[in-house]
């Protein structure tokens, strides 16, 4: 039976083999050819195209293999009184002193802001968050703030996940009330990507404050102090919370060759922070460039320059940035920036899990139940199967990062931006023009929207074949991405140094460059008016809606078709909202308060001419059916 045919028999091939069998065994004599291979293994992909891999088979839905998340302990007595109740007992300047002088490290947990936005294109829905935040509250009192809001979530909950970001705020506030919660703003640009008016920074500021911010992460995407002064003067006058300026951290201060941002020019900048009236100083190390060794050097000379804490906030994406808190944690860094373990890690912050574990028995150790931060971090890793479709790809810590400097809220979003172009098979080139466009751009801060503008710059390089020396040849007859204009105009603030002449004209063409604030060109918003205007637009909304409109109004006018049309999907489970249920599949929604409702799916079908389906429900056991179009 080891012969396939005659001819592979080693005797057969000497001569020397007795061949009187031959004729009992035609078989012998049939010689495969190519063809039959050939077919026979497209007999084995037509099987995988039809019936899928049984290996495989269904892992594209997570649903194949419910995990259901595990909700941590939680008994409903009040929670502990912690960082909310200090910040109310000793007020602003007083919480700075006490926070500067505590001599244990505290943590700020970005699991609801930062870590989703950098692994997971800031997906994660309010739905997730409420099950485990009132747990949280109870759990682990000690933690000095949970940042859960700003950024690119505004945005994204929105257009995306079709729910207010206001109301997740207001129902995070209602679960914590003994944690601050902290949100990032990006200065004069908001939570947007360019310049407001003045007076819309300042009521949204006054109103998110309102609705449950307490600490204001202020940064601007040049390190420009103009773009933070307004916004730090509308935290510390208009509410009674904390205003967090940053000096966003790039470059390498070891480095002698990188003598643009040095740690002269970064404690500089600190003090400057500090007499524009920020509470705590933050290094905001978006990309993850903050090297151990650095971390000691910048973290000395800032206790030295400036009276203020000094919170750090960095990404893991090269894998190093533990390290970077153990040196920052010796050079007395008052609060480092971790995420619970199973949304930590590459492009999100490091281990909260793991660097708690990094400090015990050492003399800065804060205690936190261990077993306790494991039970969440196991949630959030069931949890986080329903979003893997966001995923960033990345599967390693990389020293790339150090060439590209790309920041790890933006990594997870550039991807899916160049696939969109077809270029994903390009991202290694896409990655090293953002290098390139950085040194084209003169070396500036890269963070959200600067950052979004040299990717932007990238990816039109990329698609067009153009090296760093074509732009500068054939600039002229360029014609550079809106956002790149709009930057080298002044529209998002004024880099250290200036723009590159030669480049900034050659973008411009013959428009005027201003070279003071962005906002000083922008009319102040009439809110009565607008609140008129909205009215009659929006019957029904809130002034938050109105805000929200204002700030993003196309993104706002879709979103609240979105919530007429449907209601309030933010109340609907993750699974289901992202994968819907398949027939004799049935979920529970709670609509409102203590009113839930039981939803379950009979049967859906068959295509009608006018290219509907019937889709047959039963809603608390009563049927139902629904015609829904059908877009394949
Ligand atoms: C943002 O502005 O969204 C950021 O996360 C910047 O790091
Ligand atoms: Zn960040």
């Amino acid at each position: 039976q080891f012969l396939k045919n005659i001819v592979g028999n080693a005797e057969f091939q000497a001569g020397q083999a007795n061949v009187d069998f031959i004729k009992d065994h035609p078989e012998l004599f049939k010689f495969e050819t190519r063809q039959d291979r050939a077919t026979r293994l497209l007999g084995f992909i037509g099987e995988v195209v039809v019936n899928g891999n049984p290996d495989v088979k269904n892992l594209l839905d997570p649903r194949a293999n419910p995990r259901r998340p595990r909700l941590p302990q939680f008994d409903h007595a009040a929670p502990a009184p912690g960082t909310k109740q200090k910040l109310h007992e000793l007020g602003p300047e007083g919480f700075a002193q006490w926070l500067r002088a505590d001599p244990l490290v505290h943590y700020t947990d970005t699991t609801l802001r930062d870590a989703h936005q950098s692994l997971l294109a800031t997906r994660m829905r309010t739905w997730d968050m409420l099950k485990v935040a009132g747990a949280y509250a109870q759990q682990h009192p000690q933690t000095f703030s949970l940042e859960v809001w700003g950024g690119a979530t505004f945005d994204v909950a929105l257009r995306f996940l079709r729910e207010d970001p206001w109301e997740r705020l207001a129902k995070l506030r209602e679960a914590i009330p003994n944690i601050l919660l902290q949100m990032l703003i990006r200065g004069a640009n908001g939570v947007g990507y360019k310049a407001y008016p003045d007076n819309l920074t300042e009521r949204f500021v006054q109103q998110a404050a309102e609705t449950g911010v307490d600490v204001f992460r202020i940064f601007d995407s040049l390190n420009w102090l103009k773009g933070m002064e307004a916004c730090i003067g509308f935290v510390r006058n208009k509410t009674d919370r904390l205003a967090e300026a940053c000096i966003c951290y790039t470059g390498d201060i070891l480095d002698p060759s990188r003598t643009k941002y040095t740690l002269d020019y970064y404690l500089k900048l600190a003090k400057q922070l500090e007499d524009a009236g920020a509470h705590i100083l933050c290094i905001k190390d978006m990309a993850g460039l903050l090297k151990p060794y650095a971390a000691t050097e910048l973290i000395q000379g800032l206790r030295d320059t400036v009276k203020l804490p000094i919170h750090l906030h960095t990404h893991d994406t090269s894998s190093l940035q533990a390290a970077t808190y153990a040196k920052a944690v010796e050079a007395g860094v008052n609060v480092i920036d971790v995420a619970l373990g199973s949304l930590s890690g590459l492009t999100s912050q490091p281990n909260f899990n793991s660097v708690v574990e990094m400090l015990r028995h050492t003399p800065r150790h804060r205690e936190f139940n261990q077993q306790s931060l494991n039970e969440f971090s196991n949630y959030w890793e069931a949890v986080r199967e329903m979003y893997y479709p966001f995923e960033s790809g990345l599967k390693a810590g990389t020293s790339e990062v150090f060439q590209h400097e790309i920041p790890g809220g933006q990594y997870s979003n550039l991807r899916p931006q160049a696939a969109s172009l077809g270029l994903l098979d390009k991202f290694e080139e896409v990655k090293q023009r953002f290098a390139d466009v950085n040194d084209l751009f003169g070396d500036i801060v890269k963070v959200t929207p600067s950052s979004k503008v040299v990717g932007d710059m990238a990816l039109f390089m990329v698609s067009n074949n153009l090296t760093p020396q074509d732009v500068m040849e054939k600039g002229e007859t360029l014609n550079f991405p809106e956002s790149v204009r709009e930057l080298f105009r002044g529209d998002i603030g004024q880099p250290e140094g200036g723009w590159p002449a030669e480049l900034q004209k050659l973008i411009l063409k013959n428009e005027t460059p201003f070279t003071d604030r962005p906002n000083e060109h922008l009319a102040p918003i009439d809110f009565d008016k607008e609140w008129a205007a909205f009215q009659e637009k929006f019957p029904g909304g809130k002034f938050t809606d109105m805000l929200s409109s204002l700030l993003y109004p196309k993104v706002f006018e879709e979103y609240w078709a979105h919530r007429l049309k449907f209601g309030d999907v933010s109340k609907v489970p993750t699974s289901v909202f992202f994968y819907g249920l398949k027939p004799g599949e049935e979920t529970i929604i709670e609509i409102a308060r203590g009113k839930s409702v039981i939803v379950r799916v009979e049967s859906v079908g068959t295509l009608n001419e006018e290219g509907y389906r019937t889709i047959f429900f039963t809603l608390n056991g009563q049927t139902r059916n629904l015609q829904v179009r059908d877009q394949s």
